[in-house]
């Protein structure tokens, strides 16, 4: 376990990013969507013929209700819906399990006392991943579809500024869930994205994202300008983070958020529609590595795709 204190504070910016993972790029992008009308209904439920059970998290600025208190161990249709804070980009809630004997009191007050708002567990910490509502876009309803194997779980946001809702899970994973159908898989590690089985395509996808590496990581999807390559993308980042760009950084007032996919561990698979119009698209990560405690974005977790 290494401590990400010192180092972070060697990289600036990540001060003042919140708990384990800023979005910094969505919030640039945000400024010129304030406009986004909210969406009148709640977005269509894809997995309403698996016939898993569902879980319905409701969040408000002051905290989460919604999943009870104690639940079975198994593959969960999660809806997120209810209101978001003034500052809240997202509506929704990071779905965490911490190492055996940790209690949540002890990780906001590990937070609280590390410069870079990361707790010390962050990286021993099972993260269920899921999709929340992209607020600050319009949003006001996600759906997606978790695992929650057996534990102490906890909803919380990442500034730990909402009361957060725990919960019990109990019994084993049973071995024969139904898989959600998925057109595209997609592969996270150290520090790539991949997809390794179908394709996005324009209309609605079902994403499954897969985390094949041995960090936390989560999957930003923003729209960005037709031609945008990899190296715009760099070159963005290397801008961002005070460097010297070597190529034409990407302009991030006509930058889109498209679709949050959050945070998920080692071996976690989840589940979520992503609906997407033909263009160019980016995927990035923000979690930091432990090692350098610089972004994974900076370390080349970002990736160009395009849909035809
Ligand atoms: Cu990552």
């Amino acid at each position: 376990m290494i401590s990400t204190r010192t180092r972070i504070t060697a990289v600036p910016v990540l001060a003042a990013a919140g708990l384990v993972s800023s979005i910094p790029f969505a919030l640039k992008a945000v400024a010129h969507q304030a406009d986004a009308t909210p969406e009148a209904d709640a977005v269509a439920n894809p997995f309403a013929d698996l016939g898993l059970p569902q879980l319905d998290l409701v969040v408000t600025p002051e905290g989460f209700s919604g999943i009870p208190e104690s639940l079975e161990a198994g593959r969960y249709v999660l809806t997120v819906s209810g209101e978001a804070g003034e500052e809240d980009f997202i509506l929704g809630g990071m779905i965490v399990q911490f190492p055996e004997g940790v209690a949540i009191e002890d990780v906001a007050a590990q937070a609280a006392e590390s410069e870079s708002g990361i707790p010390d567990v962050f990286y021993e910490t099972t993260f269920a991943g899921g999709k929340p509502a992209l607020a600050g876009m319009g949003e006001t309803s996600a759906v997606s579809v978790i695992d929650l194997t057996p534990g102490e779980w906890h909803v919380l946001d990442q500034m730990f500024a909402k009361a957060p809702l725990s919960f019990t899970v109990t019994g084993e994973m049973p071995a024969d869930v139904a898989e959600p159908e998925a057109n595209v898989t997609l592969e996270m590690g150290e520090m790539y994205f991949e997809v390794t089985d179908g394709e996005f395509v324009a209309g609605e996808n079902i994403v499954h994202l897969f985390n094949a590496g041995v960090q936390p990581h989560f999957a930003e999807i923003m729209m960005v300008p037709e031609g945008t390559t990899n190296e715009n993308i760099k070159a963005a980042i290397d801008a961002e983070m005070g460097g010297t760009p070597e190529a034409e950084p990407v302009d991030f007032s006509q930058v889109m958020p498209v679709a949050y996919l959050s945070e998920q561990s080692e071996g976690v698979s989840s589940w979520s529609p992503v609906t997407l119009e033909a263009g160019t698209y980016a995927l990035m990560c923000w979690v930091a590595d432990p090692e350098t405690g610089m972004p994974h974005a900076m370390m080349g977790m970002h990736s160009v795709f395009v849909v035809e």
